[in-house]
């Protein structure tokens, strides 16, 4: 198959790493997604684009016109109630994927507090104040006891039919009262993500803005539940993230080890494969047919699991998946569920590489299957690492872009935040609050979500300099925050680099890197709690809207990126992505990029060139610094 790198667009949206891979003789036998967007030669459909081709039922499908009479829906429905119904079916299904995600979560914690896995109740500070929120007794009682009471409640909160969401009260209290206000509080998880679905059903919620209302409340049932319970959770059984040095992108696979890639994002298996690749059984193994070890390294966000906690190497992002195989130095890709494209089993043929799918829920045409049992997972990870290390011997050709990898720091959880702005005796948002009244810091940008092929991949690159340059300091996850990685934004030394003056300075005085690493997609969340430790250390207003905070997912793919969107801007966060599929419908795009601000105080907005997005983000800073009166 002709390679892809011999296309205009393919050298633009390929990074430094992938494009030296592709250039090798090896990478090019493999079709990855470069040649099939080549390949593929149309462009995409403006319905599907613009958000009005219905086919949610067996009248249609429908291709909508807006403003056409003749060219509304079989049953009648206007180009804004399919648009707004397409829209909120995609937070349906970001939500359902990061409920689903957490609900695993939840499972494997209450079965760490039963003693069942090979992981404990680390973090007992977290345990207690989560035990706090979900009104559970911690005096004199055992960490697991306390866990599996946590566990238990907040499993249910998943079927919870009436009443509020646990965690809903840790927000500002004037954001409660607005959620309140509109009816939007979400009551249970599943039950928010059922609603949703059922009201763009067919002949169900025909209005725009109340199918909105509803959008919002599944969405915060993500953000303020499911996602918040998976990070929440995790960080109690694996231990919350801090500060610490490690490698990014595709040169931290090892000639000499055999390589096993971590990729997906539920890190039950991930943890349970880093206790066990240093099992003395698993190390004489690997020794035993040559290796030195086993050299374990993630991608996508099992990837961002294991770096944020253990400072375990990230070999690639969601765009470079494909790449990580084609190196052919892979032994085995271990997945687990999202964002892992059918192909890998296809770029594999050939090779001495296994895919090896773990989760009954995933499965892969091609692939391995060797399901992850949660309660012997100790010997699932060894069995799989057993699997790996017998493909050492049949590596053949390879190629390693050595040169290719870069030093981060990472690990910046909101505690972490909190430490290294305010003192380990003194952890407190408080002086990051000062440095934004007295304009060292202009406000905070939250880069976050996925890559796709569809624009350059220097996009999350270049905003967060234009952001950093004008003094806003860059909050970061997902792959978004890998790509900044690969460009030498996550070690200290890029606030010297690229920092304006008062960012540099506060940047130096604490040692750390001005666009900071927070987690995974679940680990949005940890911004949710950022912002409303801004809020309640005072001076900047009395709720998340009052913040000179902007967010963005310039590059989003997953239905996940705009769940995520819905949740921040639901909560008061002004979200701008580079587009949205909502263009074929007029008044529904007016709602909800200017609508929705007079109901949260927040909306979203959509710019595809990356620094006018940037400088979008900067202005909407300045004016919540404006209405502080803080914009000296
Ligand atoms: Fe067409 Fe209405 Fe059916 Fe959608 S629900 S496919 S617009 S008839
Ligand atoms: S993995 S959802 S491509 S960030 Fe979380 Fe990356 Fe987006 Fe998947």
């Amino acid at each position: 198959m002709a390679k892809s790198n011999g296309c205009d667009k393919c050298n633009d949206i390929t990074g430094a790493s992938t494009l030296d891979l592709l250039n090798q003789d090896l990478a090019k036998q493999v079709r990855t997604a470069y040649d099939r967007i080549e390949d593929r030669g149309m462009s995409a459909c403006l319905f599907g684009s613009g958000g009005t081709c219905c086919r949610n039922c067996n009248m249609g499908p429908c291709q909508i016109i807006d403003g056409v009479e003749s060219m509304v829906g079989i049953c009648g429905a206007t180009a804004d109630t399919v648009a707004a119904r397409n829209f909120a079916r995609i937070i349906a299904a970001g939500t359902a994927s990061h409920t689903d995600h957490a609900r695993e979560m939840v499972r494997g914690f209450i079965a760490t507090a039963k003693g069942e896995t090979p992981h404990e109740i680390k973090d007992v500070d977290k345990l207690h104040k989560m035990a706090k929120i979900f009104g559970i007794e911690t005096e004199g009682r055992d960490k697991n006891e306390i866990a599996l009471e946590l566990g238990e409640k907040a499993l249910a909160e998943f079927g919870q039919q009436e009443g509020e969401l646990a965690m809903v009260k840790r927000a500002p209290a004037k954001q409660q009262e607005i959620w309140r206000k509109v009816g939007v509080v979400p009551r249970g998880i599943d039950r928010e993500i059922t609603e949703m679905m059922h009201r763009t059903h067919m002949g169900v919620d025909q209005e725009y803005q109340n199918i909105m209302l509803q959008a919002a409340r599944c969405a915060l049932a993500d953000g303020w539940g499911a996602s918040m319970l998976s990070t929440e959770l995790t960080d109690i059984m694996f231990g919350t993230p801090t500060p610490k040095r490690a490698i990014v992108d595709l040169g931290v696979l090892k000639e000499d080890h055999v390589n096993v890639t971590v990729h997906g994002h539920e890190p039950l298996l991930a943890e349970s494969l880093c206790l066990a690749a240093e099992d003395e059984e698993i190390l004489a193994l690997a020794r035993k047919v040559g290796a030195k070890g086993v050299n374990l390294a993630g991608v996508c966000c099992t990837g961002n699991e294991i770096l944020m906690r253990r400072g375990i190497p990230v070999a690639g992002s969601f765009i470079q998946q494909e790449m990580v195989l084609a190196t052919g130095a892979v032994e085995a890709m271990v997945v687990d569920v999202q964002c892992v494209m059918q192909s890998l089993a296809q770029v594999v043929k050939g090779k001495h590489t296994d895919i090896i799918t773990t989760n009954y829920r995933a499965k892969m045409p091609d692939a391995i299957h060797i399901q992850f049992e949660e309660h012997e997972a100790y010997n699932s990870a060894k069995e799989i690492l057993k699997h790996a290390i017998n493909n050492f011997k049949k590596r053949r050709e390879f190629y390693i872009p050595k040169d290719k990898k870069l030093d981060v720091v990472v690990g910046f959880s909101h505690e972490t935040i909190n430490y290294m702005l305010g003192g380990r005796f003194r952890a407190s948002y408080r002086p990051l609050n000062d440095n934004i009244i007295n304009g060292r810091i202009r406000g905070v940008g939250a880069i976050v979500g996925c890559e796709h092929y569809k624009y350059a991949d220097d996009v999350h690159f270049k905003i967060a300099v234009e952001l950093i340059k004008n003094n806003v300091l860059v909050l970061a996850t997902g792959c978004a925050a890998q790509a900044l990685g690969r460009r030498g934004l996550l070690r200290p030394e890029a606030a010297t680099e690229y920092a304006g003056d008062g960012l540099r300075e506060v940047c130096e005085a604490v040692g750390m890197p001005p666009a900071l690493h927070v987690g995974s997609c679940v680990d949005n969340s940890r911004l949710l709690i950022a912002l409303t430790e801004m809020v309640n250390e005072g001076g900047l207003g009395e709720d998340i809207s009052e913040l000179p905070a902007c967010g963005t997912a310039p590059l989003y793919m997953s239905e996940k990126a705009v769940a995520i969107g819905q949740y921040f801007v639901s909560s008061g966060a002004h979200v701008i992505f580079q587009n949205l599929p909502i263009t074929g419908a007029k008044k529904f795009t007016e709602f909800i990029k200017g609508g929705m601000k007079e109901v949260y105080g927040a909306c979203w907005d959509t710019e595809e060139d990356p620094i006018k997005l940037a400088q979008k983000m900067i202005k909407a800073i300045d004016g919540k610094r404006e209405a502080l009166g803080i914009n000296k």
